[in-house]
């Protein structure tokens, strides 16, 4: 059910300098930067094929990226599948054991619905269900 690899999250401390990086090293172009406030994030995206670079600088110390900057430091966060039913995905992924960060799709970034898997149960990769509906 899943057709591709979204995009690839990486948390970073200082999102111009990074997008710089991204741009004038990597050659990439950023396309989009946008503000996900339930999130306290603020985050730019670069296209790599049909995938995506989503840098994630944080607008919150207790928010998730925050939280993981002072943890871990910068670096990948999360990768993010796209499905076709994130819906009927989770209760499949909550039926085989898997514990849910989000029993129910929520909104994401680009306008698409999302949902995490708690990184303990998908062998240490926090994932991503997102669904373009
Ligand atoms: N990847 C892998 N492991 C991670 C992780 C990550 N991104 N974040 C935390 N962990 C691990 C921690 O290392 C910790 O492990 P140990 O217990 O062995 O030390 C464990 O998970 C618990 O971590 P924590 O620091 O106590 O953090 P919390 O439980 O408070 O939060 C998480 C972790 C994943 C539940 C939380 O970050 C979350 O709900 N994330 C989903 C939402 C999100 O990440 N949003 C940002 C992106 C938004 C967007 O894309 O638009």
């Amino acid at each position: 059910n899943i057709t591709h690899i979204e995009h690839i999250g990486v948390a970073v401390e200082n999102l111009e300098e990074s997008i710089k990086y991204y741009e004038e090293v990597l050659g990439l172009k950023c396309y989009a930067v946008e503000e996900v406030v339930e999130q306290k994030v603020k985050t730019a995206f670069f296209k790599v094929g049909d995938t995506k670079i989503e840098l994630l600088e944080s607008t919150a110390e207790d928010g998730p990226i925050g939280k993981f900057i002072a943890k871990k430091g910068p670096g990948m966060h999360h990768m993010a599948f796209a499905v076709k039913d994130i819906e009927a995905n989770l209760k499949d992924a909550e039926e085989k054991g898997v514990r849910l960060l989000d029993k129910t799709p929520r909104s994401g970034a680009e306008g698409l619905d999302i949902a995490f898997l708690h990184p303990k149960s998908t062998h240490g990769v926090l994932t991503e269900l997102c669904e373009k509906k």
